[in-house]
């Protein structure tokens, strides 16, 4: 990837996308392709040709995406597999039909089954039932998965996949019903705090354990990927998961909240584990700088300077 080459990043304002764009730019490349939603609607296939006829980017990074937690998931099944779906299927083919060199798309780690060994190897994929709270977002992944494989097989295409872990970071989002536990629970204790609550409410039983990595490695395993030759699906994170509770703990720690933890078992504990196993990764010669301590620190502020007012907090 050259640094005048033509890179467009689909879905460059959400948590993933925005975090590739820093590294891009960080990094020199300054021929990036944008566009927002109102810009260009990729589920509309005939424009999203058009966009990549016109366009002809050099280099795609796929990570326009309906996302959500685990309670988002599990509402909107209908919209989570129609959105990714067209989505992906697209970009994808329009990639194809325009030459792209490389693309690189954005799976996630509830691909693989719900009692999946631990930790979890790429050969895991398509080998056991998934978790039912988000199986049709999973399901739409994995479409994506096959389909690049299935073009890199008869098209030729160098076009690769990979599943990060559970991510968080600036440019999250912070809504309390929508959203992934780290912002949650950013929001939730930081109120708390300024509210001078005795207490907060956890979703689940704080039992089930998740792998948090902070978007900003995540953008720089994306860049490293898209640079290697290699098309096999990869996993991205950080090899080491806490409990529910112990990521509290730690956000308590970085708010700075002192209260009691009340766990609400009527709301769904999804996976019980969904730790990747990062070998393939490692191997190629990746590793993660952002520790979980400071990834919070960092996501924290920037919650702070951002967004705290907005919700009034
Ligand atoms: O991050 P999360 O929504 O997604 O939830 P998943 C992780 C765990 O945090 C669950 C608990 O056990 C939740 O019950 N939790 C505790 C909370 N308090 C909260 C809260 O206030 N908000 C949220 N959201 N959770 C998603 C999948 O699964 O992970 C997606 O649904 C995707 O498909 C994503 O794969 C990475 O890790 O359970």
């Amino acid at each position: 990837m050259r640094s005048s080459d033509k890179i467009y990043v689909a879905g460059h304002k959400g948590l993933v996308g925005s975090a590739i764009v820093r590294a891009l730019e960080k990094e020199g490349y300054t021929n990036l392709i944008l566009r927002s939603r109102e810009e260009m609607d990729l589920e509309d296939q005939a424009k999203v040709r058009d966009f990549f006829e016109t366009e002809r980017p050099d280099y795609v990074f796929l990570a326009a995406a309906r996302v959500g937690g685990i309670m988002a998931n599990s509402t909107y099944r209908a919209e989570f597999i129609f959105n990714n779906l067209i989505i992906q299927t697209n970009v994808i083919d329009a990639a194809w039909r325009s030459g792209v060199e490389k693309l690189l798309f954005l799976g996630s780690s509830c691909i693989y089954p719900r009692q999946c060994p631990q930790p979890m190897k790429e050969e895991y994929l398509l080998t056991g039932p998934l978790e039912p709270t988000n199986e049709p977002y999973a399901i739409a992944k994995i479409a994506g998965i096959k389909m690049c494989e299935a073009y890199n097989d008869q098209y030729g295409t160098s076009f690769v996949s990979v599943m990060p872990t559970n991510l968080y970071g600036p440019f999250d989002n912070f809504d309390l019903e929508t959203s992934h536990v780290a912002p949650a629970l950013i929001r939730k204790i930081h109120t708390a705090k300024i509210n001078g609550d005795p207490s907060i409410r956890i979703w689940g039983t704080g039992a089930p354990r998740r792998e948090f990595m902070h978007v900003d490695d995540m953008a720089s395993a994306c860049l490293f990927v898209m640079r290697r030759d290699s098309t096999r699906m990869v996993n991205i994170g950080v090899g080491y998961e806490v409990t529910i509770r112990k990521l509290a703990e730690m956000v308590c720690e970085v708010v700075g909240f002192r209260g009691e933890l009340i766990f609400d078992p009527s709301k769904p504990d999804g996976s019980p584990r969904k730790l990747l196993n990062v070998s393939r990764l490692n191997d190629m010669g990746w590793t993660p700088r952002i520790g979980l301590a400071e990834g919070l620190a960092n996501t924290y502020k920037w919650f702070s300077d951002n967004l705290a007012a907005k919700y009034g907090a």
